[in-house]
């Protein structure tokens, strides 16, 4: 046996049904037919994740949110996986997957209440199956295997999708739930949003393998690497991982190849740790006007399409502002009401101290 000898049986090319320049491109394995509505719907959302995105980082920088992660530059990995789902699907985010949370539906000020520290959880995300954000890294993919497995049992065809960045991959919970996923064949998609980077973590130090679908092959499922700036692309790869998951085949793991274009939160200055030319490498290739490019190509670009997307944008961005300036203020003694039914002694301590502060405070 040659130990020298990298393993590569996974093309690491990643699947792309739409060149940079926009240009159509055939796949033997992926068919993206969609009707013209579909293919516009899909430039819509996208339109309007980027600008909700960006009144998300205006709100912080007023003071409004304590902080916030945006998902510029990941609009196609996000819209393309979530419209190949069903809406019983659900979905267990990592923190910064916007574009998914308003396709389902979600209120963008729902979005805000946790960014503001309103509400922990976000406000009506189980109402749209969809799991909190989880700020601990990779912890939810393990609830996301277990959702998968239970649905079987309840009579269920629905999957569930575990949402994790490149970094989460390195968490033992992710590799708990890609084990466990695969010996029970659990209805599950994962669903690597590989942006480059983990904070200013970059990706070449977060692994040794070929690439994140490579890991797939250890676990016993299949992996595969998509484009992550290209919608249908993703569109199509997430449609088979669910169609196999929908009819009992097991989990799949999907890295979507993408980028963060903005800092990592509002928190963050990433020229401390990139170039800018890597930066300006990927603008260039942006889904957003690959896409629009590609709309053009086939004659099916409007500008009432970009003009409804800024209206849809328009009115989701006020429904954030009057959330968030709405907003109630919660009592902070609340922080303890709901980590358990019934309050451990240590709760109660800590909370009784937490109003002593305050009430010295006033
Ligand atoms: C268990 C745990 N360890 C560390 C952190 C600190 N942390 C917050 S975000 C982050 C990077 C995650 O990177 P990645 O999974 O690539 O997601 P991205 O932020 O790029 O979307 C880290 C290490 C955390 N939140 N939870
Ligand atoms: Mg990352």
């Amino acid at each position: 046996m040659d130990l020298s000898r990298q393993p590569d049986d996974l093309d690491p090319r990643p699947v792309a049904v739409i060149t940079p320049e926009g240009l159509p491109v055939d796949h033997p394995q992926f068919d993206v037919t969609l009707s013209s509505e579909e293919l516009t719907e899909l430039y819509e959302w996208m339109v309007v994740t980027r600008a909700v995105d960006a009144e998300f980082v205006n709100l912080q920088r007023q003071g409004q949110l304590a902080l916030y992660p945006s998902c510029r530059g990941q609009e196609a990995a996000q819209v393309g996986c979530a419209a190949a789902l069903r809406h019983d699907d659900w979905l267990f985010p990592q923190y910064r997957e916007l574009g998914l949370f308003l396709m389902r539906g979600i209120p963008a000020s729902a979005v805000g209440a946790v960014w503001r520290g309103t509400w922990h959880g976000g406000w009506g995300f189980p109402e749209h199956a969809c799991a909190a954000m989880s700020i601990p890294i990779g912890t939810h993919a393990l609830h996301a295997v277990g959702a998968a497995m239970a649905a079987p049992r309840l009579g269920e065809d629905s999957l569930t999708v575990a949402f994790i960045g490149d970094g989460a991959t390195s968490e033992g919970d992710v590799h708990e739930a890609l084990n466990f996923a695969a010996v029970k064949a659990a209805p599950c998609v994962f669903y690597i949003q590989n942006n480059q980077w983990a904070i200013s973590v970059p990706l070449s130090e977060q692994t040794r393998a070929p690439s994140l679908a490579h890991k797939a092959v250890g676990y016993g499922m299949p992996g595969i690497r998509v484009d992550g700036n290209d919608v249908l692309a993703c569109r199509a790869v997430t449609e088979q991982a669910a169609a196999r998951a929908r009819s009992g085949g097991g989990p799949t793991l999907i890295e979507a190849v993408t980028y963060r274009l903005a800092p990592h939160t509002t928190s963050d200055d990433p020229t401390r740790y990139r170039t800018q030319d890597e930066v300006d490498h990927w603008e260039r290739l942006d889904p957003i006007p690959r896409y629009r490019r590609y709309l053009a190509h086939r004659g099916l670009w409007h500008e009432e399409a970009e003009d409804r997307a800024r209206d849809r944008a328009a009115r989701m961005c006020a429904e954030l502002r009057e959330g968030v300036f709405d907003a109630p203020d919660v009592p902070p003694t609340e922080l303890f009401a709901h980590v358990l039914r019934e309050p451990t002694k240590d709760l109660l301590e800590q909370s009784g101290q937490l109003l002593a502060e305050l009430s010295r405070k006033e």
